[in-house]
């Protein structure tokens, strides 16, 4: 347990998001089994204690920031992979498990687990499956759930909960699985999990178009997903996103590179050639000035390093970057890119969109040098944040496709949902945890309070 005046007690109070404060809790208690979270749950309850799980603390949203004090519960220490079957094609892991370190396991066997956050470093399978969490290659092969079989989830209390299954296909009752991923924390604190894998995919290849600007490359992707081409992957990153990290980067991006667009193709090693050379053509006709195709593990790994960099850089280069990660319909991106130009030109913040086009989720990022704590400031950041969102909302997108809502977008909710939805989410969630104790005051907004005469 980490208690008041412990050195590292702070580390708790913060997390990856755009927050100039910090929330430090009573307490961090960093659990090593299912038996001591469920202690941990039960005595909270029993003391009316609000309790925050938290996972390896790469969240963007705030989500495991206790901003009730307390308890945090983190299951950083729970890492071990328990199994992993290739026959039935599933592992069955920890919570605290590093997803690039599930990643590198089941590939050492021929398999394959494909949802790749862009912090796969770090990242943990737990906080994945609370947020449910993306990445680039969500184009083809879906998000976090869609690798979710089964469950052990300890409510509030210290129930410990077994859900799921860990066959192929399975409709046996309602989906609980599916209801826990992505609630953030606040329906339980997920202590095992039974993942998904795929065979590896024998061969993969990755290919950069550039173009002039990022209105070309949007249209190129715009133009590449109406010919029905699907790629495992399909990003795009903006001039600014790119010029960040040019000098940090082993790939050499060409000097007029206005704006890229990552694909990258697997399956068949025959296959392979072809396909690169079709994608590399269309390309072409879609106004791409270059196309560079990198087949070879190092020159894909040099990529895919920039790639990682951009979010990082533009950290380290600006005091505030509001990461936003709205998602539009596909046929809408091109028109989202050129929204997210006119909110800069008109409240003269400087913006970075790069991300996974390839499904309309764009990571658009606000950036200043200000000041992140003076009010004025931080009034102005959001409220061009709330812009994008009308945009997006607008263009009937969503507020996030995969870093989650938790803190920093809750009272955001209602620019996209009905006061019904909220309130049937609310009844969702008072099920699960009555007290409201467990990550208290994340992801859906509080009631209105009703004024009286
Ligand atoms: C990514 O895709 C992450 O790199 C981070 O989701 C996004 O910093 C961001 O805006
Ligand atoms: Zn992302």
């Amino acid at each position: 347990m980490i208690g008041p005046g412990h050195e590292r007690l702070d580390d708790y109070g913060r997390d990856e998001s755009p927050l100039p404060e910090f929330f430090p809790p009573e307490c961090a208690v960093l659990v090593d089994s299912v038996d001591q979270a469920a202690a941990v749950l039960r005595i909270c309850l029993e003391r009316k204690v609000p309790v925050t799980p938290r996972g390896a603390g790469s969240g963007m949203c705030g989500g495991a920031l206790p901003i009730a004090g307390g308890v945090v519960l983190s299951t950083e220490r729970m890492k071990t992979i328990k199994e992993i079957d290739a026959a039935d094609l599933v592992a069955v892991v920890e919570p605290g498990v590093v997803t690039g370190v599930l990643q590198t396991a089941v590939e050492e066997q021929g398999l394959f687990y494909p949802p790749d956050p862009a912090s796969l470093e770090f990242c943990s399978i737990g906080g994945n499956a609370a947020t449910n969490a993306g990445g680039p290659r969500a184009f083809k092969y879906g998000v976090t759930r869609e690798y979710i079989l089964g469950l052990q989830v300890v409510l509030m209390g210290g129930e410990t909960l077994r859900c799921g299954r860990r066959t192929a296909k399975g409709v046996t009752g309602y989906d609980l699985v599916a209801g826990f991923v992505g609630t953030e924390g606040t329906f339980g604190v997920i202590t095992e999990l039974v993942v998904k894998l795929l065979p590896n995919p024998p061969a993969a290849a990755t290919v950069l178009g550039i173009f002039k600007d990022s209105a070309a490359a949007g249209a190129a992707i715009s133009g590449l997903l109406r010919d029905g081409l699907r790629p495992r992957v399909l990003e795009i990153a903006d001039k600014h996103s790119v010029d960040m990290v040019r000098p940090k980067s082993r790939y050499r991006f060409p000097d007029n590179a206005g704006a890229i667009v990552l694909l990258e193709i697997d399956g068949d090693p025959d296959m392979m050639a072809m396909q690169m050379e079709k994608i590399g053509m269309r390309c072409d006709e879609l106004g791409a000035l270059d196309v560079l195709a990198a087949t070879e593990p190092a020159d894909r790994r040099a990529l895919w390093e920039a790639r990682r960099l951009i979010s990082p850089s533009l950290k380290a280069a600006y005091r505030i970057k509001v990461n936003e990660d709205v998602c539009v319909p596909r046929g809408r991106i091109v028109e989202m890119l050129a929204r997210v130009d006119r909110v800069s030109a008109e409240t003269g913040i400087a913006t970075a969109v790069f991300g996974h086009a390839g499904d309309g989720n764009l990571h658009v990022n606000l950036l200043a040098n200000d000041d992140p704590a003076d009010p004025a400031v931080r009034k102005r950041m959001w409220a061009a944040a709330e812009r994008v969102f009308a945009h997006t909302i607008e263009l009937g997108g969503t507020l996030s496709g995969e870093h989650g809502i938790g803190l920093t977008k809750r009272d955001y909710m209602r620019m996209e949902q009905s006061e019904q939805v909220l309130e049937w989410q609310r009844r969702w969630k008072a099920m699960w945890d009555p007290a409201n104790l467990l990550n208290p005051g994340k992801k859906i907004p509080a009631r209105t309070p009703v004024c009286s005469e």
